[in-house]
């Protein structure tokens, strides 16, 4: 079994890349749920459900998030009214938030909602949010302190960021199946996710990075950069802001403690011979997923 530490588009992606090349039964995402908030009384995942999307072919490819053929009447309506509007949920993508907030009224955990809607639209891959506990991710600015979807969506990451916090992270304890899934995979794989807003909040839940250290030989992390630069949000931005060089070598200096071996593209092999020389292996190969062939082989290469 391989269990895949998972953020957003960059890890549907990687899952989805993973299923094309072993059996799907053999793939567990334990899936970051600090961007999770709620919002016109409805309990949104981003995270959850862009892997949930991308595993069942339903995904908006353009965005890497929310359905394809979306439309957006609601949101119209909203906006009609002067209502929030910044975060945008599409018709089909609110029924899944309304059918999770039912259930999560009715008793029911992140966890068993996060199957229900798995298995009702087909994924193949067991997901399981980190926590069923509260968790949110907290970015400290040049602002002040703003929740997750704040800085990200509504202030498009557009601000110096001086630290990241997850509160609610000591009282979280792991979902069921969590530590199990990190003990008994014969592999820990670390999504081309960004290090600080999706990764740091799965490790901050109490025991998990313990078993992910521990791990360490068997932990295969991704470089969410290529030639320095992040394909998609802010992680370039938030490795500048948090003292760490702006390249796989920072990344390397972020996961040095936890991850054995790194995954970085072909564009930057001439950092592989310093990333080594810092006690970690280093493994290079095209990381940018831009078609089924390199998806494929990057795949490949975490599996390897
Ligand atoms: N990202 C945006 O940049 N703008 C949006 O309006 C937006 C809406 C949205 C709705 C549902 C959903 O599941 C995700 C959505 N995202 C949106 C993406 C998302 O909030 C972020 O990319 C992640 O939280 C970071 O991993």
């Amino acid at each position: 079994m391989i269990t895949v530490l998972s953020g957003g588009v960059g890890a549907a992606r990687l899952l989805a890349a993973l299923v094309s090349v072993i059996d799907p039964a053999e793939i567990e995402a334990v899936v970051n749920v600090g961007d999770d908030f709620v919002l016109h009384g409805l309990t949104i995942c981003p995270d959850l459900d862009t892997i949930t999307y991308t595993l069942a072919g339903r995904v908006n490819e353009e965005t890497g998030w929310g359905r394809r053929g979306e439309t957006w009447r609601t949101m119209s309506a909203l906006g009609e009214l002067g209502g929030e509007t910044w975060f945008a949920l599409g018709d089909q993508d609110l029924a899944t938030h309304l059918y999770r907030t039912q259930r999560l009224g009715e008793g029911a955990t992140k966890s068993e909602v996060a199957r229900e809607i798995a298995a009702r639209l087909a994924v193949p891959v067991t997901l399981r949010p980190v926590t069923d506990d509260p968790l949110a991710t907290i970015v400290d600015t040049e602002l002040g302190a703003l929740d997750f979807q704040d800085y990200f969506v509504r202030r498009r990451h557009d601000v110096a960021v001086t630290g990241v916090r997850i509160r609610g992270a000591q009282a979280a304890r792991p979902a069921p199946g969590v530590l199990t899934a990190l003990r008994d995979a014969t592999r820990l794989v670390i999504a081309p996710s960004n290090p600080f807003l999706s990764i740091e909040p799965i490790l901050a839940v109490p025991g998990v990075r313990e078993v992910v250290s521990a791990r360490r030989a068997d932990v295969v992390a991704v470089s969410p950069l290529v030639g320095g630069r992040a394909l998609k949000g802010p992680a370039a931005r938030l490795l500048d802001d948090l003292g760490f060089a702006v390249s796989c070598e920072g990344v390397a200096d972020v996961y040095r403690e936890f991850v054995g071996t790194l995954v970085i593209d072909e564009s930057d092999a001439s950092s592989a011979a310093t990333i080594r020389d810092r006690g970690m292996d280093v493994r290079v190969t095209t990381t940018v997923m831009a078609n089924p062939d390199h998806a494929r082989a990057l795949a490949r290469a975490v599996l390897a």
